[in-house]
């Protein structure tokens, strides 16, 4: 089975989505999400001036192989744009294979090992009252386990709180010629957020699980100091609560407190992991398929991960498209490693283009039945809504210098 055509689509149906369509000489197309956030024609063109014509004439079957090809075969390995290039073929082959063979891809993956995906729901607002009604609402939705972002006193709105009106406001990337800017600071957010927990523990009681996305803008000595203030509220994690690079800042976070700790987002393999992982400086690891090099890349992670009882929690953002959040849930519901998804609900505008064989229901997905992933993607539809430049927001300390956002 030979692929005869990869084309590369972007499309904003509300917000941009890079997509993959694989085409075999049998007939079958297979679709694989490339979105960078923020960056998202660099891996367009790196996709269809470098990739495309390689993979035209290969064999559509041999996914570890061609793997290897655009990994090693380009000398220059790793970084995001490669590896969410990398991961779009990856995954659009998976689909492909599970297609040929008439099973949904977790069935190729091993089958299942668990009955269900749980998954965790945003909840943000300006203070803690607005705050506590997301939080509600995702209650009631079914979530058992919810993020909690919050607007810090004489602080901007910040990460995880503004964004376009009319669209979710945890929307981060916002369209326009240039980036919006934010401004923070350290101070204020760790004296703020303990009364935080300490409000929504109160009116929501011990059972719900609370996680809280410090967006890498911590020192690792304030870390530990938010991370041991927050332990008399039991949270499920603190996530990036520093900067990812340097991996040995998490000793001195681990030092200090027992609030499991979770990261990766921002990392695209396997080796981004050597230290945290061996030296069990996490709890979760955070890697998205669309963002470590597809179903093989994240596999690989997980594997390692397993290993030091370390477990998924798969990035699920919007910028994930509903083919790279499909690919996640046919991994969650197979590896044994799974701990547990994100789910940033997609606006509605998304589905027009992406036909998605999942389903969610109170707080829990399920990945379908469909053969192979079980995404069609809709081109005339996508064709409706163009490309539209749009940035993740720049983030500054009080006196203007540029900071972590
Ligand atoms: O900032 O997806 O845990 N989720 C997050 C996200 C990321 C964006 C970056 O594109 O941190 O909101
Ligand atoms: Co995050």
């Amino acid at each position: 089975m030979n692929i005869v055509s990869a084309e590369v689509v972007v499309c904003s149906p509300g917000r941009n989505f890079v997509t993959l369509l694989v085409t075999t000489d049998d007939g079958l197309v297979g679709v694989g999400d490339a979105t960078l956030n923020g960056r998202e024609l660099a891996v367009a063109s790196y996709l269809q001036d470098h990739i495309a014509p390689l993979l035209v004439g290969r064999d559509a079957q041999a996914i570890e192989g061609t793997w290897q090809y655009f990994y090693r075969g380009a000398y220059w390995r790793r970084g995001p744009v490669t590896m969410a290039a990398i991961a779009a073929v990856d995954v659009a082959l998976w689909d492909i294979k599970a297609q040929a063979a008439g099973m949904p891809l977790y069935q190729l993956l091993g089958g299942r090992s668990r009955e269900t995906i749980r998954a965790y729901g945003h909840a943000h607002g300006r203070d803690i009252a607005e705050l506590a009604d997301s939080v509600r609402e995702r209650k009631e939705q079914g979530f058992d386990a919810v993020r909690v972002q919050v607007g810090i006193p004489g602080n901007d709105p910040g990460y995880g709180i503004s964004g376009t009106p009319g669209k979710p406001r945890y929307e981060p990337a916002i369209a326009g010629p240039r980036p919006t800017e934010e401004r923070w600071d350290a101070g204020s957010y760790l004296r703020f957020i303990p009364k935080v927990f300490e409000n929504i523990r109160q009116e929501f009681g011990d059972e719900l699980d609370l996680l809280h996305d410090v967006h890498h803008r911590l020192t690792p000595i304030e870390a530990a100091r938010l991370g041991k203030s927050l332990e008399p509220y039991h949270p499920f994690w603190l996530e990036d609560v520093t900067v990812a690079e340097n991996q040995q800042s998490m000793r001195t976070v681990r030092e200090h407190t027992t609030v499991p700790l979770a990261m990766g987002e921002t990392y695209n393999s396997l080796v981004d992991y050597l230290q945290l992982i061996p030296e069990q400086l996490i709890d979760y690891v955070r890697s998205a398929v669309t963002h470590s090099g597809g179903v093989t890349g994240l596999r690989r992670i997980l594997d390692f991960a397993a290993v030091y009882q370390i477990r998924s929690a798969a990035h699920g953002p919007t910028d994930i498209s509903p083919i790279g959040l499909a690919a996640s849930l046919h991994i969650d519901v197979s590896h044994h490693a799974f701990g547990i998804q994100e789910y940033m609900q997609h606006e509605e505008t998304v589905f027009d283009v992406f036909d998605v064989g999942y389903s969610f229901d109170r707080g829990a997905f399920q990945p379908g039945e469909r053969a192979g992933l079980g995404v069609v993607f809709d081109q005339s539809a996508a064709a409706k809504h163009p490309y539209k430049q749009a940035y993740l927001p720049v983030n500054r300390l009080r006196d203007g210098t540029v900071h972590d956002w």
